[in-house]
């Protein structure tokens, strides 16, 4: 017999159970008590605080019982309390929290390595490298990129996403709120970073253009504007996530790697959000046998703990000196553990096809949605797209395309309000996300979406 997430026993009923009029008192008060002194550029979305969490439910101070479509990020895809990762990471911290890899080495960053060598796309010769965010290993792909090339330039596209560091900034293409706000700029930010289009099927000009033709177009705009010669690396998240869940046209990413390798340009994919069973396979570059030549990796890998990975070429990983990578913390042995125990997870529950099982429900639910409101001249669901449990609607004014933010808030807050948590993004604010934690039950999930789909309904 095999084991599915069906099998799944949780500490906590998955029900969803709110109060009219949280937040309770606990949550107020904590909530006085962070004003006075947690710095106020750090907002959360979900007035409550967090008791506790188990599968697709979040409990918080108060008791009230929420359904998580979050996965705080698209990191819980285990779940935020999977027993084989709590059961690894006590067995771990027992031993030693700490002892630095760059000096008193362990077998825990060795295995996962190893793991990460197996499951990462290609079967050439792989080097990995163990950080603690997204953001720092984005900043070590592209460090690499440029010492293996000798090259200074890094292409970005537009709507990306790639963190808060200031090279991870430059990256980004958001202003507001990541580089900048009403009161002034986080610049000057990295130079030799240049942004190129996107390949966006619903928002092209031409809906008929091609992946491989979107490709071309920003080919042929880092090859007159920068020169294919001087790009050390290409990134790109091949689903963005931030940026509006966004899934390029099919044959863009094949396009765009066949003339990086053309060009001896390092194609770094973005993997921090779409990683790890997130979108139905290992990672989203599988749907189109896209073999990267870096790969960056955080969020869901380590079942909640804080651990970042690039995985990549040995030649390229291997052409930087001894002491040339590294921090501190990066690959943490309580962490190293959590991200082999999730790994192990992932695996005896088949939590890629469990994302697969995910969009089927989901986005049928969510297309008989958007015809309801078409055809009842409320056709604000412009889009529906997605693959695995990383999903989008990205909502307009009715009829017409233009992105319709007002909205997406109202039915964020609405659907807050029945008790279930659900994230926005999109460079126009205007795209509800589901990125559900993958072990989330069937029942669950449904009871989601029917409060979203009611909240869509009443707000259109
Ligand atoms: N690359 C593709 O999605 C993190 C950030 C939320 P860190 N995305 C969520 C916020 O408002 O800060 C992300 C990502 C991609 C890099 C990152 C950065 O990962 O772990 O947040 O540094």
């Amino acid at each position: 017999m095999t084991t599915t997430a069906h099998d799944i026993v949780f500490r906590l009923e998955q029900k969803r159970r709110v109060q009219a009029d949280f937040p309770g008192p606990k949550s107020i008060a904590l909530t006085e008590r962070r004003r006075a002194v947690v710095a106020a550029g750090v907002a959360s979305s979900v007035p409550v605080y967090v008791a506790d969490a188990d599968g697709g439910i979040i409990h918080d101070v108060d008791g009230n019982a929420f359904i998580d479509l979050g996965s705080g990020i698209a990191v819980t895809s285990v779940g935020a309390s999977d027993p084989a990762v709590i059961g690894a990471v006590k067995e771990a911290v027992e031993h030693f929290t700490h002892t630095c890899f760059m000096v008193t080495p362990y077998e825990s960053y060795v295995a996962l390595a190893e793991q990460l060598n197996r499951l990462t796309p290609g079967d050439h010769e792989k080097r990995t490298v163990l950080f603690n965010s997204g953001a720092e290993a984005v900043e070590n792909a592209v460090k690499v990129a440029r010492l293996a090339t000798g090259r200074d330039a890094v292409v970005a596209f537009d709507h990306a996403y790639h963190g808060r560091t200031n090279l991870t900034m430059a990256l980004t293409a958001k202003a507001m709120p990541y580089k900048s706000g009403p009161a002034g700029s986080f610049g000057p930010f990295a130079p030799e970073v240049y942004r190129v289009p996107m390949s966006y099927p619903y928002r092209e000009e031409n809906p008929d253009l091609t992946g491989a033709e979107a490709a071309q177009r920003a080919i042929t705009m880092i090859e007159k504007q920068i020169g294919a010669g001087l790009v050390a690396a290409v990134i790109i998240e091949p689903i963005q996530g931030e940026g509006g869940f966004i899934v390029p046209a099919e044959g863009f990413l094949p396009a765009l790697a066949a003339w990086a390798r053309d060009n001896g340009i390092v194609l770094i994919a973005d993997e921090v959000q779409s990683g790890f069973c997130r979108t139905g396979e290992w990672f989203a570059v599988n749907h189109e046998g896209v073999v990267p030549d870096i790969i960056t990796m955080a969020k869901g890998i380590a079942g909640g703990m804080p651990l970042s990975a690039i995985t990549g070429r040995a030649d390229l990983l291997d052409a930087v000196h001894a002491g040339g990578l590294g921090g501190t913390y990066g690959g943490n042995p309580v962490a190293c553990a959590a991200a082999l125990a999730a790994i192990g997870s992932m695996e005896e529950y088949n939590l890629a096809g469990r994302a697969r099982h995910i969009e089927e429900l989901a986005t049928g639910r969510l297309h008989a949605l958007q015809k309801e409101l078409a055809g009842a001249r409320k056709a604000v669901m412009g889009d529906v797209r997605g693959r695995g449990a990383m999903l989008a609607i990205e909502l307009v004014h009715a009829g017409t395309k233009q992105p319709n933010p007002e909205l997406t808030k109202a039915v964020a807050a609405a659907c807050l309000q029945e008790g279930v948590i659900i994230l926005t993004c999109g460079t126009y604010g205007n795209v509800i996300r589901l990125l559900p934690p993958l072990v989330i039950t069937d029942e669950l999930l449904n009871d989601g979406l029917d409060v979203l789909a009611g909240a869509i309904r009443a707000n259109a």
